[in-house]
């Protein structure tokens, strides 16, 4: 039973321990040191090194750490019959619920404005917009979309969502497919992207999108950073169309060094920790589905690799 664990930023001590927790007798091997790739039937992984998981030719199943798994349905060589599996998790869901909370409130009550009056040493009021005549939009109505729109309705906002297909969620009008799109964003004061990032949605935040929403609108990005045209958001929100724009992903990860993002005064950017999946919430989890991948029995939260997330 030997599982390798590949990541940079999970630490590998405190995941070992969760998961023996679960499952005692488990072998984990910390890559690169492997061993006999013969010996392994697990992946736990959070962005592979291109090209290594088709060194095992025994694989079962790839459990990727992350909600998204974009980059393994992206590399060519993971073994396209071993199944993918992610992670949902009520205490990651939280998380993210508690950004997108954080995020959109501070456009709603404009905390950077006031921000920049405080430099100035300015004592300026703005004028008050009730919650309920905020308009905000959610892109994506899964789980975590689903949540954070719930979440915002019960705060008051007149919330939208938008996604392939048609949901329905108490308190929130819901839109879906490109013929809805337009509208969407039309009514969208604030916008949070929490879409996977499919060949679909890839850019799907670019000059267009920005156009069709008000005038100073604010994009919230807790997708993936290539769900933005960053060259177009910055030049929205240099021309006054966007107000300003929470990232928490970006193209590049880490953010490169001298790019725009950094010092753009309406931009606030986080290093892609909206929420973060942790031992006590998905060791479990992690654990159930490598059992149910040796006894042939369908995984959790298996991902879909036809539809791409
Ligand atoms: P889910 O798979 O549960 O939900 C995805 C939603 O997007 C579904 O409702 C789906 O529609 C919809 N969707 C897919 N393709 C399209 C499309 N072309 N147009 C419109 N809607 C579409 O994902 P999660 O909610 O768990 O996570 C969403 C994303 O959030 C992840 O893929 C990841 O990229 C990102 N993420 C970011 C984190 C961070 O820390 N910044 C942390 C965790 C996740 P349908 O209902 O029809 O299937
Ligand atoms: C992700 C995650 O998919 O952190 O981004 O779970």
């Amino acid at each position: 039973m030997t599982l390798v664990f590949i990541s940079k930023v999970y630490d590998p001590a405190e995941w070992s321990q969760a998961l023996r927790a679960h499952m005692p007798d488990l072998d984990i091997r910390i890559w690169p040191e492997v061993g006999d790739p013969r010996d392994v039937e697990c992946v736990l992984v959070w962005k592979a090194p291109p090209g290594d998981l088709q060194r095992y030719p025994n694989l079962r199943l790839i459990q990727t750490f992350g909600a998204g798994a974009d980059q393994l349905l992206e590399d060519p060589t993971v073994p396209p019959a071993v199944p993918i599996a992610r992670i949902v998790d009520p205490r990651q869901t939280a998380g993210m619920v508690e950004y997108v909370l954080y995020a959109v409130l501070r456009h709603h009550r404009r905390f950077d404005e006031y921000e920049r009056f405080r430099a100035r040493g300015e004592y300026t009021r703005l004028p008050h917009v009730d919650a309920g005549e905020r308009r905000v939009g959610v892109m994506g109505l899964g789980a975590l979309g689903c949540a954070a729109a719930r979440q915002l309705a019960q705060l008051g906002f007149d919330v939208a969502g938008w996604g392939r297909s048609l949901r329905q969620i108490e308190g929130v009008t819901c839109l879906h497919g490109a013929g809805q799109l337009e509208a969407f964003l039309a009514r969208t004061e604030i916008l949070v992207c929490l879409l996977p990032l499919t060949p679909e949605t890839e850019g799907i935040l670019d000059r267009r999108s920005f156009a069709a929403l008000p005038r100073g609108a604010c994009v919230v990005n807790v997708g993936r950073g290539r769900h933005v045209v960053e060259a177009d958001l910055i030049a929205a929100l240099d021309s006054g169309q966007l107000d300003g724009a929470t990232l928490d992903v970006s193209i590049e990860e880490p953010l490169p060094p001298g790019h725009p993002f950094w010092r753009h005064p309406r931009v606030c950017m986080t290093p892609h920790i909206a929420t973060l999946t942790t031992p006590r919430g998905s060791a479990a989890q992690i654990v159930e589905n490598y059992r149910r991948a040796r006894a042939g029995l369908p995984l959790l939260n298996r991902v879909d690799r036809r539809a791409g997330y």
